[in-house]
């Protein structure tokens, strides 16, 4: 029989995403249970031709469920993963909780889908900066050894949650209005603006939270515990798509082209390539898709050894940053 699936957080901006995608992708399932925080309790949200009631979450919600989604934090997956596991179910964690626990896998399907082998009841969903860049990376750690990453990332306002997205409607708005805005959610005035990522900083090295996070996550996806990577995370006022910019240095000399040939049928990606018409990947054509664009691949000219080539990077953060990961990891753990 199909697998009962449970989703914590289904309220949530990543919540509704993962509820899209197990109806757009026909994931196999026999009942579907929406748990969120007694505040959304009797709520109603849809998927296919049902209205499904949103129940509180609490410890007793796990009983009939064979794989559970969470998207509520990483507070509520350190409360309740166990709970879930104990009950018998398999988790699938989008929080920060068990990323770098050697018991959990953190996996990105088609980037290490091999190491979900190994659970033991939790597995990890990774940052979504840290599963959009692996998607483009590993092809070409696949053809040619990666020897050293820098990355700036344009983070989208979805990453920070649905409440975040509102803040960016709102400001935008009264902004237009010539209106003041107080923000609520984010520390700093965002329409019209970007600011360093809102991830608590740590004051001795100057590093954000979240880029400590994509460095230990995607050495850790990539199986390159020792891969030197620089990194500078930014908030930029886009709805749902994180970009980046990704300067990739190999242990061999690389082209262009052959970065380009890498990319060619690699799994999740699209190439958008386009010098003619300086069309390049952009957060406005990667909101609701599932690949992963590549494109500006150029020879990197702060490296003249010829090592070195220079990317733009975008994904939808909703969907290949979280919720699509998620489900396609749901998918594999059917298969096994
Ligand atoms: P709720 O909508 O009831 O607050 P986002 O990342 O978009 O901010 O969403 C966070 C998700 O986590 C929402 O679905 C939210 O539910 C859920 N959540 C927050 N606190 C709790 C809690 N104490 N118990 C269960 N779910 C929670
Ligand atoms: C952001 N990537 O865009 C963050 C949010 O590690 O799951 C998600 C943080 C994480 O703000």
């Amino acid at each position: 029989e199909n697998p009962v699936v449970a989703i914590v957080g289904a309220t949530g901006a990543v919540g509704v995403e993962l509820l899209h995608c197990l109806e757009s992708r026909g994931f196999p399932l026999s009942r579907l249970k929406l748990l969120a925080s007694p505040r959304s309790a009797g709520r109603t949200m849809r998927f296919k031709d049902q209205e499904l009631t949103v129940e509180a979450l609490d410890d007793n919600s796990f009983q009939d469920v064979d794989i559970a989604l969470f998207s509520a934090g990483s507070g509520i997956s350190k409360r309740f993963a166990a709970a879930a596991v104990k009950a018998g179910a398999v988790v699938v964690d989008n929080s920060s909780a068990f990323r770098m626990d050697a018991e959990v896998p953190l996996v990105v399907p088609e980037v290490n889908g091999a190491a979900l082998a190994g659970h033991r009841g939790i597995v990890a969903n990774p940052n979504c900066v840290a599963a959009i860049a692996t998607v483009a990376l590993a092809p070409l750690q696949n053809r040619h050894r990666i020897r050293r990453l820098h990355a700036a990332t344009y983070q989208a306002a979805s990453g920070a949650g649905a409440a975040a997205m509102e803040e960016l409607r709102l400001s935008t708005a009264a902004a237009l209005r010539g209106e003041a805005f107080e923000p609520k959610v984010l520390p700093h005035p965002y329409a019209f603006n970007l600011f360093s990522h809102n991830a608590e900083m740590d004051p001795h090295t100057g590093y954000n939270g979240e880029e400590l996070k994509v460095v230990a996550e995607t050495r850790r996806i990539m199986g390159l515990p020792e891969l030197p990577i620089g990194i500078t995370c930014i908030r930029v006022p886009v709805l749902r798509a994180h970009a980046m910019a990704l300067t990739v240095e190999f242990e061999e000399k690389v082209t262009p082209d052959q970065v380009r040939a890498a990319f060619e049928g690699a799994p999740g990606v699209k190439l958008v390539d386009d010098r003619e018409r300086n069309y390049f990947p952009m957060p406005s054509d990667a909101s609701g898709q599932d690949d992963v664009l590549v494109g500006r691949i150029r020879a990197d000219l702060g490296d003249p050894s010829g090592h070195s080539v220079a990317l733009f990077v975008v994904g939808d953060q909703l969907l290949k940053g979280a919720a699509l990961n998620a489900v396609q990891i749901a998918e594999a753990l059917l298969r096994r």
